[in-house]
């Protein structure tokens, strides 16, 4: 008798509360259409015919509120296999909407439909939706704004307007075709031919005076851009003549406010800043370059710009002023002390500090020998390769989500190992060649339901050093600490960040250098980790985390949703 009584009454107390929900106009449903369809579009004087949501590139922005749920009816119309990755939305207990291709999901096959539901939780700012497949993300892509809650106010004061800035990246060539042939000869990619703001590259450029981003701006407003890295190979430097930036926010989640004359941002990231129109109306550049720390990889060295424009009467200068304060190419410390500036707004935060799993990741470009009877065109006539503890990432034909749901055995193993196999100096600038190859294969590690995890991800300059944006899915981390050569695990932890480190999903390992992150794994499903460059992802800098179900209630994965595409 009681026990009815009990349930009757939770019913009760659910039909409250979802009715309160209701009046506050909280937690709102929204749907989206997503049709991928070629479009042909003209840059730097060529045409091109290139994958895009809705024929719109950068593709159509989503708005909607902390907490809310969207719903995204996908349809495949064009001929190439394609999954769709809502990067920095946790999807709790939901990886069956995560994307990436063959671990969470099969691809959508040309002529299919795929439905995801993206539920939020405490995600608030700018993040991003992208293709999750092949280098399709290159032009398939678009921002999310999250809004608070209504009734909730922004940290910060209001801003007269809201601009996005999508930085990006174009090939004159078809992308697909540089995809192609630098699997098959083993050399890297050709670089990009120019960089974008939103979706243009601006007049420095062969031909594309009029294809050049103008924000018009009011003298004393204070505008919010949403600055996002959508490009593919590159970390850029980002910065606006004349002007200061304020950093508010990063990855979804806010941060201590703090001036700057640049950012630095990594494939994957997004920065909130505050831009206030305080200077002598005039118009002005905004300019994004990339950051390349090593000299002897090639890369897009070219320039993209936009113009800031006042309104009024005035004389403009006879061109807009260039920023003098973007760093030159190679400036690592102008990289790693921007990202050290990120703080948490609110403190307390919930960074665990007794850890249950301790892991230290190497990251590494590697090389392998080239097959008989072929020519290769990488570093010493061989293949390039990438990997994480020395293992490059070898991608199933079947996805691993549905392998571990379904225990169908043969498509992943277990066996990622918590830290390398070797241990050497990492950094040094002479390693011997028999440290190159590395083994290949299919490994997850599996993480117990809300253990803390630690991660220290060390660089390695194996066959070269670079930086290494790595993203983490399911998940946002705290960066707790960071620096330059091999991780020192007595000193080095002494100079942790406890109090209010940043909560991000995606960071930049330095070149030679080391990163520590930490979380909680509470979010149950199968969670890809990978660099963000991506080239690097190609050649196998990836992993997975499995998070297995905790026993209470709702602390289990959801069920598959009825249309998953199928291998
Ligand atoms: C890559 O660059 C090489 C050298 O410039 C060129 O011959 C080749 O056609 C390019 N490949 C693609 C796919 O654009
Ligand atoms: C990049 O381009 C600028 C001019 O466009 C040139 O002065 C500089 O040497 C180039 N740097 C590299 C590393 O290629
Ligand atoms: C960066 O590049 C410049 C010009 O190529 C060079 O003079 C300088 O030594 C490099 N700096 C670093 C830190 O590698
Ligand atoms: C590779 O080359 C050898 C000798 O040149 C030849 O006998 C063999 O059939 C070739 N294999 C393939 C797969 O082409
Ligand atoms: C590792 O190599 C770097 C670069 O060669 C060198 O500066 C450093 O002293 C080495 N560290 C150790 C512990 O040997
Ligand atoms: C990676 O593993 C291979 C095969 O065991 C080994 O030859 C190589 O030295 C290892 N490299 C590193 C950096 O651990
Ligand atoms: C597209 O995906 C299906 C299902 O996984 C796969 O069988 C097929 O080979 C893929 N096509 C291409 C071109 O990769
Ligand atoms: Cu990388």
């Amino acid at each position: 008798m009681g026990r009815k009584v009990n349930q009757k009454g939770i019913l009760l107390g659910f039909l409250v509360i979802s009715f309160a929900k209701f009046l506050s106009c909280e937690a709102k449903t929204h749907h989206y259409s997503f049709n991928i369809k070629e479009a042909p579009y003209t840059r730097l004087c060529s045409t091109k015919s290139i994958l895009t949501v809705n024929g719109q590139f950068p593709g159509p922005g989503l708005h909607i509120r902390q907490g809310d749920t969207a719903i995204i009816h996908i349809r495949n119309e064009a001929d190439e296999n394609i999954t769709i990755h809502w990067h920095g939305v946790k999807q709790p207990r939901n990886p069956w909407s995560d994307g990436p291709a063959y671990i969470t999901q099969c691809p959508i096959m040309p002529g299919k439909s795929f439905t995801q539901k993206i539920e939020l939780s405490d995600e608030i700012g700018t993040m991003w939706w992208h293709a999750h497949s092949d280098w399709s993300r290159a032009t398939v892509h678009g921002m999310i704004v999250i809004h608070p809650k209504s009734g909730d106010h922004y940290p910060f004061p209001r801003a007269h307007a809201e601009v996005p800035i999508l930085l990006g990246e174009w090939w004159k060539s078809d992308v697909d075709a540089v995809l192609k042939e630098f699997k098959i000869n083993g050399a890297p990619p050709n670089v990009s031919d120019a960089f974008l703001i939103n979706g243009q590259p601006g007049d420095l450029y062969p031909c594309s005076k009029s294809d050049t981003f103008k924000l018009v701006v009011e003298y004393g407003k204070t505008y919010l851009l949403r600055i996002l890295n959508t490009a593919m190979n590159n970390i850029l430097f980002f910065s606006i003549a004349n002007h200061q930036m304020t950093v508010v926010a990063s990855d979804g989640s806010y941060t201590k406010p703090f001036q700057t004359n640049y950012i630095s941002i990594s494939p994957g990231q997004t920065l909130d800043v505050l831009l206030e129109a305080n200077q002598t109306p005039n118009h002005y550049y905004m300019a994004a370059k990339a950051y390349h720390s090593n000299p002897i990889v090639e890369f897009d060295n070219s320039t993209t710009t936009g113009i800031i424009e006042y309104i009024g009467n005035y004389t403009p200068s006879s061109s807009p002023y260039f920023p003098e304060n973007l760093p030159i190419f190679n400036d690592t410390k102008a990289s790693t002390s921007f990202l050290a500036s990120l703080r948490s707004l609110s403190t307390p935060v919930d960074v665990p500090l007794e850890i249950d799993t301790k892991l230290f990741f190497t990251f590494s470009i590697n090389l392998q020998p080239c097959e008989k009877n072929h020519t290769c065109a990488g570093p010493l006539g061989e293949r390039l390769l990438a990997s994480i503890n020395n293992i490059s990432f070898l991608e199933p034909q079947i996805d691993i989500l549905q392998a571990y749901h379904s225990g169908l055995l043969g498509v992943y193993n277990d066996h990622f190992p918590d830290s390398p196999p070797l241990k050497f100096n990492f950094t040094s600038n002479n390693l011997p060649p028999s440290l190159f190859i590395p083994n290949r294969g299919t490994s997850v590690k599996v993480l117990e339901y809300n253990s803390n995890v630690e991660i220290v991800f060390q660089g390695t300059s194996v066959v070269a050093a670079l930086d290494h944006p790595i993203h983490l899915h399911g998940h946002s981390f705290y960066v707790i600490g960071s620096g330059i050569g091999n991780f020192n695990e007595k000193k080095d932890p002494l100079s942790y960040n406890l109090v209010d480190p940043p909560l991000m999903n995606t960071i930049a390992v330095p070149k030679d250098g080391w990163t520590t992150i930490r979380f909680k794994a509470k979010n149950p499903g199968v969670w890809l980790m990978h660099c963000h460059i991506e080239r690097h992802n190609t050649w196998g800098m990836q992993m997975v985390f499995i998070v297995k179900n905790g026993k209470g209630l709702g602390e289990q994965m959801l069920p598959p949703p009825p249309n998953m595409p199928p291998c």
